[in-house]
Formats: C-alpha cells, structure tokens, sequence
C-alpha cells in the first residue's frame, strides 16, 4: 500500500504499479490531496503484451490479473485486487494496455477519482475494461474531465464472462478515441458474455468515440451459448446538453444495436434528462 497525503505528486513506472494486484494479492495506492500525475510509460517499448506491439503492456493504475494458462500448460491462478484511488485535485493518467480499472483472469481493477478536473489516456483494455472471468470499474465523481481511449476497448466495456462498468458523476466530460483501430469497441458495449455499463450522470458531455459503441453486445459463439450466458451493453447519459459526433447516440435520443445471431444478446443506450428504466427480459 502507498498512501501519499500532500502535495501535486508524480508517479512514473513502465509496468506492475500504481494499484496492481496479481493472483491472491491486493495493491492499493491512495493519494489523498493534489495535482497528481500517474505515466505507465508506453513510449519506450520494454514490455509488449498479446494485444498490440505499438505499446507496452502497463498493467497498472488500478489493475487486478491472474496467471491464465489454460490455452499453455494448464497452470490457471485467479487474480488479486488492484486499486488507485485519488480523493482531490486536477489529475493526469496515462497508461499502454491494461491499465485505469482493468481486469484480467479472475482479477479485479478499480479507480477511483473522487475530484477535480482530470485527464485520462489509456490505450486497450482501459479506462473500466475486463477480459476473461474480470472485473474493471472506473468511478469519476467530479469535475470537467477529458478521456481518450487510444486504438480500442474501453469506457466500461468486458470480454468474456466479465464486467465493465464506468460511472462519472458531475461535469462536462469529452470522451475520444484515438487511432481506433478495427476492433474499435467502447462506451457500454460487451463481447461473449459478458455485462457493461457505461453512465454518465449530468453536465454537458461529448462523445467522438470510434467503431462499435454505446451499447453495442457481440458474441461470437451465440445460440445456446448467449441464451444461458447473455451479453449486456448499456450507455445511460442522464441530465446536461450533450454532443454526439459520432455513434449511434442522440441527444433526448434512445437506441439499440445488437448481431443477429440469436437470443441473449443486450446493447441499449439512452440519453435523458431523468427518470427510472425498467428492463423487462422475455
Ligand atoms: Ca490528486
Ligand atoms: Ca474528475
Ligand atoms: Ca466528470
Ligand atoms: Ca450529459
């Protein structure tokens, strides 16, 4: 545990920092007051994952994972508790691959802002994103903040039996996305079994986000498998006057996508002023 309590701080690191934790373990770092800075540098490329060879794999800032062998030699470790939380001040992140309330194998990712004006940069697996069996949350309480998700999958978004959820109370937000690439996924959307919610919660926001997005569900395997696993993608934008550049999103506006490939599958958005939904399932 790193608990800093004053102070606009710096944390620099490449990868496994930051509120990391692997199989069985718990990382937690809490900055209490400050204009902090949090790099997982991904510029120098020391530590490539699976995903992309552009940038390092970060693991960091927020980020629970297991050891996943069942496609190796079997060896499976389910994963640990991974948590940033930032209580104050006008902030900046910027990670490679799974990073900013991410979880891989059976772990858990969280972070936490609870105020100010921030700014996120999180490439792939970013910004509340899960893989396999995970969970990954990123909560924004306040403040005007800027997102970018660079090349794909983020903003509350979960592969395989996993969840995603992204929440941001309070602000005017602007979300990107940077050289998407074609697996560009985002803002509430789910592949294979999986559950995301994407929820914004008053201020003016804009939204540019690349690709499949807002509520969008996918699965690859679907008939039997989707019926009894079902996949869920959820966008909610409650309250403020809100931009949509690009996406299926309108201001006032509700929508649905999904693939056709048979029943379980989930993808709903809806921009509001206020008021309760209620999900009736056939
Ligand atoms: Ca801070
Ligand atoms: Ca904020
Ligand atoms: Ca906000
Ligand atoms: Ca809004």
């Amino acid at each position: 545990m790193l608990l800093d309590r004053a102070g606009d701080d710096a944390y620099n690191t490449v990868y496994y920092a930051q509120g990391y934790g692997f199989s069985g373990g718990c990382g937690l770092l809490m900055d209490i007051a400050g204009d902090d800075r949090y790099i997982a540098d991904d510029t120098d490329l020391v530590h490539i994952g699976d995903e992309t060879p552009k940038h390092n794999e970060s693991d960091a800032q927020g980020y629970g994972a297991g050891r996943r062998g069942d496609h190796t030699d079997g060896h499976n470790m389910s994963g640990g508790l991974g948590i940033l939380d930032d209580l104050d001040g006008d902030d900046f992140y910027s990670a490679g691959v799974f990073a900013q309330g991410s979880g891989y194998w059976f772990g858990y990712g969280v972070l936490n802002d609870e105020r100010g004006d921030d700014r996120y940069r999180g490439v792939f697996f970013n910004l509340g994103a899960s893989a396999h069996f995970a969970i990954g949350v990123l909560f924004d309480n306040e403040g005007n903040d800027q997102s970018d998700l660079v090349m794909t999958l983020g903003f509350g978004t979960a592969h395989d039996g996993s969840a995603a959820f992204y929440i941001d109370v309070d602000g005017d937000d602007v979300y990107t996305m940077s050289a998407a690439d074609e697996r560009a996924v985002s803002l509430g959307s789910s592949l294979n079994n999986s559950f995301s919610l994407f929820a914004n919660i008053r201020g003016n926001d804009r939204y540019a986000p690349v690709g499949n997005t807002m509520g969008y569900s996918m699965a690859r395997r679907g008939g039997e498998w989707a019926q009894y696993g079902p996949t869920t993608g959820l966008f909610f934008d409650i309250g403020g006057s809100d931009e949509y550049l690009a996406g299926p999103g309108s201001e006032n506006g509700s929508w649905k996508e999904h693939h056709d490939v048979g029943r379980g599958l989930y993808g709903f958005g809806i921009d509001t002023d206020a008021g309760l939904i209620r999900f009736e399932r056939e």
